[in-house]
Order: structure tokens, then C-alpha cells, then sequence
């Protein structure tokens, strides 16, 4: 018999994208949130994926988390295609660096242009706050932007695991927000909606016919 798989077949499948500057903190918020560790060493990622169930307000999802490179060389080459795929956007700087802030415009302008729309979910993450005495953007900005492009700010920090679920959560909420908003009703669905329209038709001309007859103008 073929080993089972670990997550329910019924849950839902969503794919998350964790973007940001070189050296930030993607691999190691990623880390923190799928197997609570944390990694002192820095080694620029390629790219790796991981795939872990979480429940969101009762509701069993299966994440696909693709943690991207930051560094520029490794990192133009797949941009396009996991623009696409992605259906939430983990947005990362680091609050002790001030390139980082801004590197993520253009990240967020090129998942616009990509995907078509304005209506992507995304979670704006200032990491590294557990570095206060190195911090470069005020809290302030932070929020400031979040304001522009409409979309929540955490600051957050993978070392002491500050807020680390709390930004995964927050995104999980807004891809199945607009999936719900999406989602064609399937087959069964628009049966039973059929059904009882009629079932509503039949009853209405019941009622008229029994006791309230048509009006008759003579
Ligand atoms: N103090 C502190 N250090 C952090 C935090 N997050 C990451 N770091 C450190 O920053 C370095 C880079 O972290 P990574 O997670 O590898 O950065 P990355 O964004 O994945 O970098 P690339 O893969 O090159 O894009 C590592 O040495 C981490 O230990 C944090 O919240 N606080
Ligand atoms: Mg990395």
C-alpha cells in the first residue's frame, strides 16, 4: 500500500512567494514558520520550496512556500514564472537596512504588472526588530507604506520568532478571502440553487392562484 499522505485530501493548496532584498531574513522567517528553527549562518539562497499544513480560522490549507534569492544574480531568471504561480506575496526588508525598503517597490510593481491587477495578497515585513539599536526605518515608514500600497505591516523578527506566524496567517487570510471571492460555485452548488429558485417559483404561483387572484380589470 503506497504511504499516506500527511496532509488531508480536502484541504486546499495555496502558494506563497517570500521576496525580498539579499540577506533580510526570507530563508530564516521561512525556517522559523515551517520548522521553528533558527539559522545564525547566512547562506544566499537559490531557491527552495516547502510545503506544510496550517489551519486558518478552522480551515485545513496546505501552504507551497517558495523562498526566493535576493541576490540579483541568482534571482531575475524565475521571477516571471513565480509572479504568475504565486497567490500570496510575503514582502521582506530588513528595518536595519535602507535599500531594502525600497527594492521591494519595484518587487511589488513588477507583481502588478505581471499578474494584471492591483488586488494581490501581500504582508509588508520589516524583520530584524529585534535589532533596535541598528535601525535604519522607523517603524513609521513601515507603515507608511503599508498605507500607499494597502496592504498590512508587520515588523517582526525570525531570531526571537516575533510575529512570525502572525505575517504567514495574515497572508493564508487574504488568499482564501479572495478565492472565496472568486471561486465559481461548483456543480452541486448551482443545482441546488436552481432547485430551490424553482422550488420558490412553484410556491409563489401557488400562493397567488389559491388567494390572491389576479387582478381582472373589467
Ligand atoms: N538579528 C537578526 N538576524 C537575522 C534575522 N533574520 C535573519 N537574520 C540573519 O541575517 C542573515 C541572512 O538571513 P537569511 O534568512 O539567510 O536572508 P535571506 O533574505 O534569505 O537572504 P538571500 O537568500 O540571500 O536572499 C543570517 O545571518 C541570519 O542569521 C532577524 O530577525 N534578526
Ligand atoms: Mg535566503
Amino acid at each position: 500500500m503506497p504511504p499516506r499522505s500527511p496532509f488531508s485530501s480536502s484541504s486546499r493548496e495555496l502558494h506563497v512567494v517570500v521576496l525580498g532584498a539579499g540577506g533580510v531574513g526570507k530563508s530564516c522567517l521561512t525556517a522559523q514558520f515551517v520548522h521553528n528553527e533558527w539559522i545564525e549562518s547566512y547562506d544566499p539562497t537559490i531557491e527552495d520550496s516547502y510545503r506544510t499544513q496550517v489551519q486558518v480560522d478552522g480551515r485545513q490549507v496546505i501552504l507551497e512556500i517558495l523562498d526566493t534569492a535576493g541576490t540579483e544574480q541568482f534571482a531575475v531568471a524565475m521571477r516571471d514564472l513565480y509572479m504568475k504561480t504565486g497567490q500570496g506575496f510575503l514582502l521582506v526588508f530588513s528595518i536595519t537596512s535602507p535599500s531594502s525598503l525600497s527594492e521591494l517597490e519595484n518587487l511589488r510593481e513588477e507583481i502588478i504588472r505581471i499578474k494584471d491587477e492591483e488586488n494581490v495578497p501581500m504582508v509588508i515585513v520589516g524583520n530584524k526588530a529585534d535589532l533596535e539599536e541598528g535601525r535604519v526605518i522607523p517603524r513609521a515608514k513601515g507603515f507608511a507604506v503599508s498605507q500607499k500600497w494597502g496592504a498590512p505591516y508587520y515588523e517582526a523578527s525570525a531570531r526571537t520568532r516575533t510575529n512570525v506566524d502572525e505575517v504567514f496567517i495574515d497572508l493564508c487570510r487574504q488568499m482564501l478571502r479572495k478565492e472565496d471571492e472568486t471561486a465559481e460555485p461548483d456543480e452541486g452548488s448551482k443545482i441546488d440553487a436552481l432547485k430551490s429558485a424553482n422550488s420558490k417559483r412553484r410556491r409563489r404561483s401557488k400562493f397567488r392562484d389559491s388567494t390572491h387572484p389576479r387582478c381582472v380589470i373589467l
